[in-house]
Order: C-alpha cells, then sequence, then structure tokens
C-alpha cells in the first residue's frame, strides 16, 4: 500500500556536501542514568517518574542506558557510523544541583568535559543542547519556568557551561523544543512537572524563548565563535476538510503549534491572531522581553516527526481546534504519520518565511516494535526504510535550495521515551536494558554503510 521499501542504494553521502554535518542525538536524562551519582541534583523527571501512574511502564531515567559509565563504548559507536558530529545535552543539576549557586559541582563539570574530549577523540563534533526538559527540582519547588527567576538561574548555568566547555564545544542549541516544554509539560501535564494550566504553559513558553535570548549573549562573550541557535519541534499542518472552518481552525493551531515559536524568535514578537484568542491566558511580557528573544542566531534547529491535520473542535480547548487521526497513511509503532514529504514542505515553509541562514535537522527517527532474532541481529526494516525515505527528503529540501546543513538522526540508542519509559525504541542502536549490551540494528548499519563508517 505505501512506498516503503525504497531503493537502499537510491542515496549516497556524496550527494551532499563534503561539510554536510551527520550526527546522531540524544539527551542526557534519556540516557545517562547515574541519577544520584558525583553530586547530581534531583531534577522534575525524577520526580515525576517516582509518581505512580505518570510513566507508562513505571521506569525512570535513574538507570536509562548507563551512558554515565558506558559512553566511551557509545560514542565508539557513533565514530564507527561515521557521523562527523553527535549531539548530546547537559543536565543542569549536573552542574547546579540546586537550580543556581555560587560553586558548580566540579565533578559534573568534569564529566561532561571528558565526555567532550571523547567526542573530539573520535571526530565527533559536539553540538551541545543546554536544556533537554531536566529542570533541577529545587528549581521547580520555586515555581519552575513560570517563575521569572528560572530564567535567570539558566542564564548563570549557561556561563558556566560555555565557560567551562566553550574552548571545545562550537555549536550551542539553548532550548530542546519548548513547545513540549510548555504544553507536555504545564498544560497536557504527561511530561515533568505534570501541571495542567494553559496559562501557566503559555508564561512557561515566555521565559523559555526569553532564557534563550538572554543566554546568546552571555555565549558569545565566553566562546566568540560559538554557533548559536534553538531545536524546535516543527509540524507541517494540514485541513482536514476543504471547510472554510477547518481551514480557519490550521491557521490557529499553526500559530500556537509553529508561530508562536518561529515568530519572536525572527523578530515578529507573538502572532498577533492567536494573542487575541488567548485572552486572559495571554503571558506577561515585560517591555525589551521581545527584543531580547530576537537575538539573532546562527540557525535554526528543526525536530521533524510528522504532519498534523487539524480541524475545528468549538469547545475544544481555548484554541477550538482538534488533531484528527486520518485513516489509510503509514504510521510508525507510536501512531506518528510517516510523510517525508512533509519535511520538505515544513523546512520549504520555514526557509520561505523566517529565511533563517542555516537549517540543522536536529532530530528525526521512528519507533518500531524491535524484534531480537535468534541469531541476535534487529532487522528493523522499517526503521531502515523510514530513514533512507527521509533522507532522501533532504536530498529533495538541499536540491530546492533551501540552506539544510546537517541531519541528526534521533537517536543513537534506544533510551527512556519520557512518559512511554523503555516502551518505545528510537535507537539506531538497541539496547538490552537487563544487560546494557548495544547491538547495532539493520538501520544503523545502513546509516554506516551510507556515511562509509568502519564495521
Ligand atoms: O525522545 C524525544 C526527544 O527527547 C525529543 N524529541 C522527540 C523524541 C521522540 O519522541
Amino acid at each position: 500500500m505505501f512506498n516503503n521499501n525504497p531503493d537502499l542504494q537510491s542515496i549516497q553521502r556524496s550527494d551532499f556536501a563534503a561539510d554536510f554535518r551527520w550526527g546522531s542525538s540524544t539527551s542526557s536524562y534519556q540516557i545517562e542514568g547515574a541519577a544520584y551519582e558525583d553530586g547530581r541534583g534531583e531534577s522534575i523527571w525524577d520526580r515525576f517518574c517516582a509518581t505512580s501512574g505518570n510513566i507508562r511502564d513505571r521506569t525512570s531515567g535513574e538507570v536509562a542506558c548507563d551512558h554515565y559509565h558506558r559512553w566511551p563504548q557509545d560514542l565508539d559507536i557513533a565514530r564507527s557510523l561515521g557521523t562527523n558530529a553527535y549531539r548530546f545535552s547537559i543536565a543542569w543539576p549536573r552542574i547546579f544541583p540546586l537550580g543556581r549557586g555560587d560553586v558548580p559541582n566540579p565533578q559534573g563539570l568534569d564529566y561532561y568535559s571528558r565526555l567532550v574530549d571523547g567526542m573530539l577523540e573520535r571526530g565527533l563534533e559536539p553540538w551541545v543542547t543546554l536544556y533537554h526538559w531536566d529542570l533541577p527540582q529545587a528549581m521547580q519547588d520555586r515555581g519552575g519556568w513560570a517563575n521569572r527567576d528560572t530564567v535567570d538561574a539558566f542564564v548563570e548555568y549557561a556561563d558556566v557551561v560555555s565557560r567551562h566547555l566553550g574552548d571545545r564545544i562550537k555549536h550551542w542549541i539553548t532550548h530542546n523544543e519548548p513547545w513540549c516544554t510548555a504544553f507536555h509539560g504545564n498544560y497536557e501535564g504527561v511530561h515533568a512537572p505534570g501541571i495542567k494550566n494553559f496559562k501557566t504553559a503559555l508564561q512557561v513558553c515566555h521565559h523559555v524563548l526569553l532564557s534563550h535570548g538572554l543566554a546568546i549573549p552571555v555565549i558569545r562573550r565566553n566562546v566568540p565563535d560559538a554557533r548559536i541557535g534553538a531545536a524546535l519541534s516543527l509540524h507541517p499542518l494540514k485541513p482536514a476538510s476543504e471547510s472554510m472552518q477547518d481551514a480557519a481552525a490550521t491557521r490557529r493551531h499553526d500559530g500556537l503549534r509553529n508561530r508562536w515559536f518561529l515568530d519572536p524568535l525572527h523578530g515578529r514578537g507573538y502572532p498577533e491572531d492567536v494573542w487575541k484568542i488567548l485572552g486572559e491566558n495571554a503571558p506577561v511580557v515585560q517591555e525589551g522581553d521581545l527584543a531580547i528573544i530576537a537575538a539573532p542566531t546562527d540557525f535554526l534547529g528543526v525536530n521533524y516527526y510528522f504532519p498534523e491535520i487539524v480541524a475545528d473542535a468549538p469547545g475544544a480547548g481555548v484554541m477550538s481546534t482538534r488533531v484528527v487521526e486520518t485513516k489509510d497513511v503509514e504510521r510508525t509503532a507510536f501512531g506518528w504519520e510517516v510523510s517525508p514529504d512533509g519535511m520538505v514542505d515544513l523546512l520549504n515553509r520555514v526557509a520561505r518565511d523566517y529565511r533563517p541562514a542555516e537549517i540543522y535537522i536536529t532530530e528525526n527517527g521512528s519507533t518500531y516494535d524491535d524484534v531480537v532474532t535468534e541469531a541476535g541481529s534487529i532487522e528493523d526494516n522499517q526503521r531502515r526504510s523510514y530513514l533512507v525515505r527521509h533522507l532522501l527528503a533532504v536530498k529533495r529540501i538541499v536540491d530546492m535550495g533551501v540552506p539544510v546543513k546537517g541531519y541528526f538522526a534521533w537517536s543513537l540508542l534506544d533510551n527512556f521515551e519520557w512518559a512511554e519509559g523503555y516502551l518505545r525504541r528510537f535507537g539506531l542502536t538497541y539496547v538490552d536494558f537487563q544487560t546494557q549490551k548495544r547491538t547495532l540494528k539493520a538501520s544503523g548499519q545502513w546509516y554506516q554503510t551510507f556515511l562509509g563508517g568502519v564495521q
């Protein structure tokens, strides 16, 4: 029914520029484990996972991939793939166990220093994300991102990390997917800290964007040759029908899902059409905030997974929209539509409407129910097909003149998939969470062959 069996030879690394960044992505809470080692403080995810009902398989990131101890092996895998870049994140509670303080935790800084050296030794350019959702719990106890003080604490943290690691890290991503921080965490309550309040989510959103803007000059001061951006989760959208109502709903949904982030980051302030709908839910924005948020960046990170189909839904939340599931489309095990064309549409739209100097696909990947064969291999043909077809899409986008300069597969390893626990595997590498054995999947082997890595 679907053309999900692409010619595996249909794309070559040489189809891309020699300096194209090829990488894989991970994040601290999802892989590190060692939750209570070397002075790490509690994060909101430790607390959230400890509450029954929050995580589908009742697990946590306490051990995860034990990457904190096994990172040399994991970086060896990244090197063996033939990638030239590696995206990872820093756990803020390892640096400031209480969120802020006079003295950063030396063991936390040492750990990341060794990790970064390990990347450089293996020819992996470090791409760091400062915030991939593991806020120190102590900051949450003081209101979390809804409290403007957290913005200052983030900037202090960014200052310390960039002073310590900026001699070796040149690529800085301030935040991963602010939409998820705000709405999964503070409106839907399905992510830490588990709050369900629309107004709070919008205030969180504003503070996260503000902290991005305030951190930029600090990082630039510490790392004059830094290249800085944010990684947004963006979605191409289509109306559920040809009705005017669905078209208008799609525009509203786009307003909060995409433009609410893209517009202020590109100097346009918050979209007025959405602001009007928000009414009393609109965030408190102080004079000068929007100029700060619009601080010039060097690239835009786009995390692309799936398109959304939107219908008008009077009374469904403040935005009166609903995302509908259409039948007869190919989906991953998560139910996310597989649409390489959606990626083409999205990146064309972003380039046309916002003209970022460079775009990096900072995440793209899929989850399927992997099976280990008797021989011990993982023949994840669907994930491999997903990868090949999305890389073909990247090639089309580049050929159209969109400045896409790199691709980071999500993820190097199977890992802790937030509210789904370990039920969803996104890795190019299979992780047996009982033994911590790593096995490159067929998808990882394909990426390795494509990139000219070493088996
Ligand atoms: O695992 C997550 C990641 O942390 C953020 N982007 C989406 C991935 C898959 O859900």
